[in-house]
């Protein structure tokens, strides 16, 4: 076994050590023309941008090296707990910024690439994104690792290397295509391939009982098909490089990439098979937000990656410690980023008890104290089940677990007093439609703490999803409101306002993010307030050009930017969005006389493939938007854009342009939300619900700085129960059914076509968005006054950068170690 970097300090080093990279722009330029020559084979002269874009990319790799290491022989002597973070998810974006940023390389790299004529910020738009992840729960992953990195912890992050990330969207004929995104198609230089890092997985066969004289009778499985996962590491760089963490995604392999046998004897196909089967595994992310995709498929990667993620902790830990599993609770913790990794729960009780031969209980103690599990959403159509039989199937010894695990939790509750229905709620097993494990429920009872993320969705998970639970153990549930990382979400994605703020206030806030505060007091101050909306109104011009550029139309950069992007649901409502625009148009040309304030309204995002109802409004969308924009009556005061493919990169160009950012999900349904969180850190002025970490946002951000509107999770609740219609709020709104009428009679695309969004909400309007209509409208009406008054927006949207410290991930991530985790920072 050779030494991968964690185990630094392993062997006896003979060689003399190489000397850490210098940061000089002299020393990066030497380097990066050393790289393009001889680890490219190009010369200057015939580079073309690529080529520089990996010889810096590699130059600036070998510092992060340096940090890696010395962070890696750290681990070995400190001992520290690690933080293993198991998600099936890690929406990551590009690397290079943020590693130059962290690194403190930005004035370095661009001198030292100026001497050749080449542009850093030019390069840094070809890295391609890696979009391991869906939406707000993969990049949550990303932005709590760096964090992790950033404030001190030994994290570890656990995921998948999928060879296809999250599909890329085009509109052809305003509809959404999806096509496969390649980002491994060039290579990728960040990866660090591990092949005597590997595990054995199993799948299917048999569980068959040993029994010797003299000892317990055993439990042993022996799977029908074996699959290899090789780790690819990917260093994760903190904030000044003071930690490197490792990302450890695993790719799937076959044990016998070819049969011999078979290819010998001229099946040539039949012995590649195998090794197709077993990569298939880690092709391809499942597309799916908030929504179960229950394909066996998945139910493999899950295991798969959650086996060998446990595997590799358990070898570590065994070798650290000198083969004492009873103390990995004190050395490790495991948090399960919702259920997606939740059979690492019982693969857990499998590796101690059958493999590692420790008794039942005292590895039930330890899997409780090592797993914490995080929910990401109430959605019942989002929750985790899968068919018992299918689970049989694949993993028998984990399925007789399971029921064991389930014998005991319903003995304690019997115990406890709990009667028939309350036990049957907390059954493993979901008796009702067909038999199913609730993966939800396994990872609750596997856990020692299970949080929601934010304050408002852990209420509703005690109230909810996780009542009997919470009655049977009140002291497991949790909140811990999400966080975003300023250092991608501000420092990187906004250099004109990290500026600003610096020659404001000092650079301290770059370390310390509460220190931002300090431009509060100075929201008043007409100065500050005309430069801080000169930057944004630059951010808004170059986000107009990349408009102009991929959609030819031309947008006024004075004008409002009201932004909506996120992944397309029913629940997160930009049909109401859609609907207020179509009644705004309308308006618009009806009422000329009126001080309508010019605005572009900004979409972008993504539907499940399989999500007709999200599909149909993306083709609304880009209807509205064809129409409005060809109609001459309204130009200068209403625009409609829907910005295709969005992604990490095309956030980072869209948050710092954005004035109004919308936020209007159905009261309860939106767990937390943390786009919400980087536009108002970059001075947007929020128009949102009671919904998720809005709540929070109001009270960090003061009433007069926010606009909430709309019903309330209990209101939302309560009429959902009546199950009442919006057929009488139709008819009594005027405007309202003027926008429904003109999309449902033609106006953007043939009649009828979008006959189903709208003749919902005349039936149960289950979305509420007929409930919330007026409210919304009134607010949009409220902040037309308001842009009239630039001096009062602008001390708003101060307020409004200055208050959202709190957000931080470093924040939340602190809050994990301290209350869950019990993990040192500043190691
Ligand atoms: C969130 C998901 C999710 N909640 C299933 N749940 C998935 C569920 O592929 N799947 O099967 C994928 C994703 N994602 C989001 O998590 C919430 O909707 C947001 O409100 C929240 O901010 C985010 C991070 O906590």
């Amino acid at each position: 076994e050779t030494a991968a970097p964690e185990d630094a300090g392993d062997v006896a080093v003979a060689a003399p050590k190489p000397t850490p990279r210098r940061n000089d722009s002299a020393s990066l330029a030497k380097e990066i023309a050393e790289k393009l020559t001889y680890a490219i084979g190009k010369d200057p002269a015939t580079a073309r941008r690529h080529d520089w874009l990996e010889a810096v990319t590699l130059a600036v790799r070998d510092r992060i090296v340096d940090h890696w290491l010395a962070s890696n022989s750290r681990n070995v002597q400190s001992g520290a707990k690690r933080v293993c973070y198991l998600s099936m998810e890690f929406l990551i974006g590009r690397l290079l910024r943020d590693a130059i940023i962290n690194l403190g390389l930005s004035e370095a790299v661009r001198d030292a690439l100026s001497a050749y004529d080449v542009d850093i910020d030019l390069l840094e738009t070809l890295e391609p994104d890696a979009a391991l992840g869906n939406g707000g729960l993969g990049r949550l992953a990303a932005c709590f690792a760096e964090s992790m990195a950033s404030v001190g912890i030994q994290g570890f992050g656990y995921g998948i290397r999928y060879v296809h990330g999250f599909f890329r969207q085009e509109i052809v004929g305003g509809e959404q295509v999806e096509l496969p995104e390649n980002w491994l198609a060039h290579g990728n230089p960040w990866e660090f391939e591990r092949r005597e890092r590997s595990f054995e997985i199993g799948f299917g066969g048999k569980v068959t009982t040993i029994e010797e004289a003299g000892k317990p009778p055993r439990q042993v499985w022996r799977p029908a098909e074996r699959i290899l996962a090789v780790a690819y590491d990917t260093p994760v760089v903190g904030w000044k490089g003071t930690r490197v963490n490792t990302l450890r995604l695993w790719s799937a392999q076959a044990l016998d990439p070819i049969l011999l046998d078979a290819f010998n004897s001229g099946d040539h196909i039949g012995a590649l098979l195998e090794a197709n089967r077993a990569q298939s595994i880690t092709q391809v992310l499942y597309p799916a937000d908030s929504h179960l995709a229950g394909q066996e498929l998945r139910l493999r990667q899950e295991f798969f990656f959650s086996s060998a993620s446990l595997q590799d902790i358990i070898r570590h830990h065994l070798k650290r410690n000198g083969g004492d599993l009873s103390t990995l609770p004190d050395k490790v913790s495991i948090q399960l980023n919702d259920t997606h990794p939740a059979v690492s729960v019982a693969e857990m009780m499998r590796l101690l008890v059958d493999v590692h031969g420790l008794g039942w209980d005292e590895s039930w103690d330890i899997t409780k104290r090592v797993f914490s599990y995080t929910n990401h959403t109430l959605l019942p159509e989002a929750l985790e089940t899968w068919p018992v039989n299918l689970f049989e199937r694949l993993l028998p010894r984990q399925m007789q677990i399971i029921y064991a695990i389930n014998a005991q939790i319903i003995r304690e509750a019997t115990q406890k007093g709990l009667d028939g229905a309350k036990v049957s709620a907390i059954s493993l097993i979901d008796e009702g439609s067909g038999r199913r494990v609730r993966m939800g429920s396994l990872a609750f009872v596997g856990s020692h703490a299970i949080n929601g993320v934010s304050a408002l969705h852990t209420e509703l998970m005690k109230k909810t999803v996780f009542n009997q639970f919470h009655e049977l153990y009140p002291e497991r549930i949790q909140n811990k409101t999400n966080g975003v990382t300023p250092r991608r979400w501000l420092l990187e994605c906004n250099p004109g306002l990290t500026d600003l703020v610096t020659e404001a206030i000092g650079p301290g806030f770059k370390d310390d993010i509460t220190k931002i505060s300090g431009i509060d007091k100075l929201a008043d101050d007409a100065g500050f307030r005309e430069k801080f909306m000169a930057v944004k109104l630059a951010n808004k011009q170059r986000l107009a050009k990349t408009i102009e550029e991929r959609l030819a139309i031309t947008v006024d950069p004075t004008a409002m930017f009201d932004v909506q992007v996120k992944r397309i649901h029913e629940y997160k409502r930009q049909f109401l969005n859609l609907v207020e625009t179509v009644a705004l148009y309308d308006q618009i040309r009806s009422h000329p006389e009126i001080a309508w304030q010019p605005r572009v309204k900004i979409f972008a995002g993504k539907a499940a493939p399989s999500y007709a109802n999200a599909k149909q409004i993306i083709h609304l969308a880009n209807d509205v938007a064809r129409v409005i924009n060809a109609d001459p009556s309204v130009q200068n005061l209403l625009k409609v854009v829907f910005l295709p493919n969005y992604n990490v990169s095309l956030a980072e160009l869209i948050m710092p342009a954005a004035d109004l950012s919308e936020q209007i999900s159905t009261a309860g349904l939106e767990a937390s939300g943390t786009g919400n969180m980087k536009f108002a850190l970059n001075g947007a002025l929020t128009i949102g619900t009671l919904d998720g970490a809005n709540v929070e946002m109001l009270e960090h951000i003061g009433e007069d700085n926010i606009f909430i509107f709309g019903l309330t999770a209990a209101e939302v609740a309560a009429r959902r129960a009546e199950g009442q219609s919006g057929r009488e709020i139709i008819d009594a709104s005027p405007i309202l059914k003027g926008a429904l009428d003109s999309i449902s009679h033609g106006v953007f695309g043939e009649p009828g076509r979008y006959n189903n969004l709208v003749d919902n909400l005349y039936g149960n309007d289950w979305w509420m968005i007929a409930a919330d209509f007026e409210a919304y409208w009134q607010t949009q009406r409220r902040l037309d006054a308001l842009w009239q008054d630039s001096d009062a927006w602008g001390t708003k949207a101060v307020r409004n950068t200055a208050r959202m410290a709190w957000f931080s991930s470093d924040r939340s991530i602190r809050e994990y170690a301290k209350d869950i985790w019990d993990a040192p920072t500043s190691v």
